[in-house]
């Protein structure tokens, strides 16, 4: 039986759902004010540069987006055995990081059949055998094809210990 240390890994402030959300605002913002900052470059008025330094923090937005990931708790405060949130959505490309919570170990693995055709199951799920069985450790993952995936932990699929991500 492995110990258990305090090898807790620091995961950097994750964002969430939050994020996303200002993401897809920043996509919106950014189509518009670019199109009429080039079709009204030539009459510069205070306006219009208002416009630009929006289109510009938009960018700078889209720029950091790659970075941002979702965090995943295993296992619910109340010692449930579950994914939280057992549902939910993230950008292609944007890393998913299950981290240990309560009533481990767990592990992550996704169903084979229930994900996106071409994708490699075994490319993007844990080992059945390798589970995470420290607090705060965490298993990231990132899925670049758009669809929806179910997953699963091994020793609790039976519990009900089952998750559902949509890649938009
Ligand atoms: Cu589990």
């Amino acid at each position: 039986m492995a110990s258990m240390t305090t090898t807790a890994v620091t995961i950097p402030c994750f964002t969430g759902l939050k994020a996303t959300a200002a993401r897809s605002g920043a996509v919106v913002a950014m189509a518009g004010p670019r199109a009429k900052v080039a079709a009204l470059s030539a009459r510069a008025s205070l306006k219009e540069v208002k416009v630009a330094a929006a289109a510009a923090a938009a960018s700078a937005l889209l720029a950091t987006g790659n970075a941002m990931a979702i965090e995943v708790l295993l296992g619910g405060n109340d010692g449930s055995l579950a994914f939280v949130p057992g549902e939910f959505s993230v950008a292609a490309g944007e890393a998913i990081v299950f981290k240990n919570n309560q009533a481990f170990p767990h592990n992550v693995i996704f169903d084979e059949d229930e994900i996106p055709k071409g994708v490699d199951a075994a490319a993007i799920s844990m080992s059945e055998e390798d589970l995470l069985n420290a607090p705060g450790e965490t298993y990231s993952v990132t899925l670049n094809e758009k669809g929806t995936y179910t997953f699963y932990c091994s020793p609790h699929q039976g519990a009900g210990m089952v998750g559902k991500v949509t890649v938009n």
